[in-house]
């Protein structure tokens, strides 16, 4: 079954420059910007520019120059924010889908979370 896509969500009005974000790095295919209730010292959203609901409608439709894209924006904000598990402390990447998932915003979105012990997620 393929996603229905909602215009109406919030990260679609932040696209389309309805409403304000702290931008922290934008491309041609992604955006990345600050939560607005951080939940660690870095929480930032990245979000490709497309409308995709999950990681999954994104990697079933988006285009190889989008994913290429979105993955290579994601380690240059960890290389720009020195989070990197290679130079830095290390950091998490969420994405949560659908109802289980606890999905608040249906446009696909992953959560950078760095800067504290981000605890274990799965006991
Ligand atoms: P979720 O994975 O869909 O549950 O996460 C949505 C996130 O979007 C959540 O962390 C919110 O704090 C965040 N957010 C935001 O940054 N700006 C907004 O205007 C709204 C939600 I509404």
């Amino acid at each position: 079954m393929a996603y229905s896509y909602d215009e109406k969500n919030i990260f679609a009005m932040i696209l389309r420059g309805e409403i304000p974000n702290k931008t922290v790095i934008e491309t041609a295919h992604t955006l990345a910007f600050e939560d607005i209730q951080p939940q660690a010292p870095v929480h930032m959203l990245v979000i490709p520019k497309g409308a995709y609901v999950t990681y999954d409608d994104f990697a079933a439709r988006a285009s190889d120059a989008e994913i290429l894209d979105f993955t290579r924006t994601l380690a240059k904000i960890c290389e720009m924010t020195g989070v990197s598990a290679d130079a830095g402390d290390g950091c998490r990447f969420i994405s949560n889908a659908g109802t289980h998932g606890m999905q608040e915003v249906p446009h696909m979105h992953v959560h950078l979370l760095a800067g504290r012990p981000l605890g274990r997620l799965l006991d």
